[in-house]
Formats: C-alpha cells, sequence, structure tokens
C-alpha cells in the first residue's frame, strides 16, 4: 500500500530531505519527498528564493509542500556565498573557501523554510552563528566539515548537528505554526 504522507519536502539535495525528515520527525510530521530541481531566481534575499522555489514545486506537485533555501554567509568576505552557496560549493567547494578566509572566520549559516499550499505561503527563517574551519575535518556533506558552530570545537560532521543546526531552528519554527494549538 502507499504511504501517506503529511507534508513533501520539494528538493534536489537529499542531504536536506533527510536531515528535515528527521527532524519533522521528532515533531511528529511525516515527511514525504518531492525530487525536484527549481530555478533560483536572482536576488539577495533568500526568502524572495525560497518563496518563489516553494511556488514552482507546488505547480509540479499539487500537494502542501515545505521548500528550503540556505546559505552560508562568511563575515570577511561580506556575506559571500550566500544566496550562491550550492553553486559556489560546486565550483570551488570547501577547498576553494578555505584558500578564500584568512584571519577572521567568522561565518553563519542561514535557513528559511517556505510553505506553499496555494493559500498559504508562509516563510519562517533561522541562523546559527560560528567560524570557517582551518581545515577540512571530518565527514559530512556540504560545508558541514568546515563550518563550527560558537561554542564548539567541531564542526557540523562531527557534531550531532540535527539539534543545533539552522534547519532544526527553522523547521521547529514552521511545526509551532503547523501543528495545530
Ligand atoms: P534545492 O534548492 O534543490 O533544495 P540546493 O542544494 O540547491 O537544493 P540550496 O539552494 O539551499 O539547496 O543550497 C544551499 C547550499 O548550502 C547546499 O547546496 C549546500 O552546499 C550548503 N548547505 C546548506 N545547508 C547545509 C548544511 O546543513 N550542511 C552543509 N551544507 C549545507
Amino acid at each position: 500500500m502507499p504511504q501517506s504522507f503529511d507534508l513533501f519536502f520539494a528538493s534536489s539535495n537529499f542531504n536536506k530531505f533527510q536531515e528535515a525528515k528527521k527532524i519533522l520527525g521528532g515533531f511528529g510530521i511525516n515527511l514525504g519527498f518531492f525530487q525536484c530541481k527549481m530555478e533560483e531566481i536572482q536576488s539577495n534575499s533568500l526568502k524572495e528564493i525560497a518563496k518563489n522555489k516553494a511556488m514552482q514545486a507546488f505547480h509540479k506537485c499539487k500537494k502542501p509542500l515545505i521548500v528550503e533555501d540556505d546559505g552560508l554567509f562568511i563575515d570577511s568576505l561580506n556575506g559571500f556565498p550566500g544566496p550562491y552557496s550550492s553553486y559556489v560549493f560546486k565550483t570551488i567547494g570547501n577547498k576553494g573557501i578555505l584558500n578564500l578566509v584568512k584571519q577572521n572566520r567568522k561565518a553563519k549559516f542561514v535557513s528559511i523554510i517556505s510553505f506553499y499550499d496555494k493559500k498559504n505561503n508562509e516563510s519562517f527563517e533561522s541562523k546559527v552563528k560560528g567560524f570557517i574551519s582551518k581545515k577540512i575535518m571530518g565527514r559530512g556533506w556540504g560545508y558541514d566539515p568546515i563550518f563550527i558552530p560558537a561554542n564548539s570545537k567541531k564542526v557540523f560532521a562531527q557534531l550531532n548537528k540535527n539539534q543545533i543546526s539552522h534547519r532544526f531552528k527553522a523547521l521547529k519554527k514552521f511545526s509551532n505554526w503547523y501543528l495545530p494549538k
């Protein structure tokens, strides 16, 4: 029998979905994966990008869904790669970032979760402050091997990040709004 899901997560990135499924499962929400590649509009606003991705995905999926847009913002690079994090990871990767960051290593990860069901379009934002490590540490996807959250000596790849990440915090805000009171 096909499984029924409460809500779908539209993305081309299975890592993001797996983390979101675990996190929302903890709040009692059964999340399904709607694998799709969405166009990212050119904007400095993650929120605008996320809202647009949610509408594109709904057009294909036709079911209530969430999408997520993230960015790694590095202080000494004036917020780069920010909205371009996905492209920059694919082009210069973690080694390229380490070559660019010198003394000031402060950075933050931002997540926007955008919900769309044709009637409502709500967005939830959260961030985690931290630092860029001096070398690649541990094994993980994306920027996990080079992002050290504040008050830690370990990178996301070496931590149980699902309890502290930008994704966790944004999904927690979302579930507070989504779940019946
Ligand atoms: P979709 O838009 O299809 O959902 P994407 O990978 O393109 O997938 P984003 O535009 O949100 O997603 O890209 C943000 C990039 O930032 C992502 O590709 C990763 O490289 C990185 N990233 C985001 N969250 C991360 C996390 O928790 N750990 C490591 N890297 C992360």
